[in-house]
């Protein structure tokens, strides 16, 4: 990254923590959890007991692998598979080595903003699935699914996994879902996970773990601000809070401040004022029912053609057509 892009990044940064926290009430974007600090506790989520997504999409993955890949079935003379947001790609390789047997010829293709999430995806592929064509694009979403059009003209299979989704309230997943119906060709597919609703209390334990690391995790973007922005966060002086709404399906996150209290943060000139036990609101994890994924895909230009579930039905993935 140049310095130019940093520059950007770091105003980006800025004018959202700007905005957020002298808003009505407060609040910040998830996405500034992903640091290389907050990536370490993601992984550590991702490993958690009470986090169920993970296991549960690696399940369905391991359950029916084949099932999945014989709906690319019509692309198997060439096709790239793209995945927006890059992991560790565990629960890729199960289908990368299934293509793979079944003689599938595709370029794996995984789109991040993080280079280093790319490359390190890319070196462990390359020498464990030496013979998958992989391509690392790194950028924005779209911007790098508009470049691809440009590139190739092949089928795509477009992967979103993680519910990565359920960070967005609807009318965004709309907009999000629209931008990916427009990237597509009439025979494209996308493989989408969304969790579902479930009892209310295994919602609030994923998302409230015993051992504290979701905390942690939300806490981080208070440390970013610190280290990033000049900020004298107490992190301690702050307790992470979260609420399900099995109505809406809408899990909440917030930092709550367990005092009255003054925070500066120098590079934004800006003092901000907290009353005891006010809240930033930090996240939003959607959960969803075929109902709702009918109705965000259809408003959307899109069509569920079909879903795998893992044994509790915690979680589904849904093939979708334009
Ligand atoms: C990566 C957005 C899917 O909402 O479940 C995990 C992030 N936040 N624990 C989720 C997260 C707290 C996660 N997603």
């Amino acid at each position: 990254m140049n310095s130019k892009d940093q520059k950007v990044l770091v105003s980006t940064f800025e004018k959202e923590v700007y905005e957020g926290l002298t808003a009505f009430p407060k609040y910040l974007s998830s996405k500034y959890f992903y640091d290389e600090v907050g990536d370490e506790l993601f992984q550590q989520i991702m490993e958690l007991p009470e986090y169920y997504l993970t296991r549960a999409e690696y399940n369905i993955f391991k359950e029916n692998a084949s099932a999945i890949i014989e709906s690319f079935d019509k692309y198997k003379k060439g096709f790239d598979l793209i995945e927006l947001g890059a992991g560790d790609g565990k629960k890729t390789k199960i289908l990368l080595k299934e293509l793979q047997k079944k003689g599938y010829d595709f370029t794996y293709m995984p789109i991040d903003i993080s280079q280093n999430a790319v490359d390190g995806l890319v070196k462990n592929l390359d020498l464990e699935m030496p013979d998958v064509l992989v391509q690392g694009q790194i950028g924005e979403y779209f911007e790098v699914l508009d470049r691809l059009n440009h590139i190739s003209d092949r089928k795509k299979v477009i992967m979103v996994l993680g519910s990565n989704i359920g960070n967005l309230l609807h009318p965004r997943a709309i907009q999000f879902l629209k931008k990916l119906c427009n990237a597509m060709h009439s025979d494209d597919l996308v493989f989408m996970g969304f969790d579902q609703k479930k009892h209310p209390q295994k919602v609030l334990d994923a998302y409230n773990d015993k051992t504290g690391v979701t905390a942690k995790f939300n806490k981080n973007v208070l440390s970013r601000i610190n280290k990033e922005l000049r900020g004298n966060f107490d992190v301690d002086a702050f307790m992470h809070w979260e609420t399900y709404d099995p109505e809406s399906g809408t899990a909440k996150s917030y930092l709550v401040s367990k005092k009255k209290q003054t925070v500066d943060i120098d590079s934004l000139s800006l003092q901000v004022h907290f009353e005891a036990w006010e809240s930033i609101h930090t996240e939003i994890s959607q959960k969803y029912d075929d109902d709702i994924v009918k109705w965000l895909t259809e408003e959307s230009g899109l069509k569920v053609v079909n879903s795998f579930s893992d044994e509790n039905n915690d979680y589904k993935n849904y093939l979708i057509t334009k």
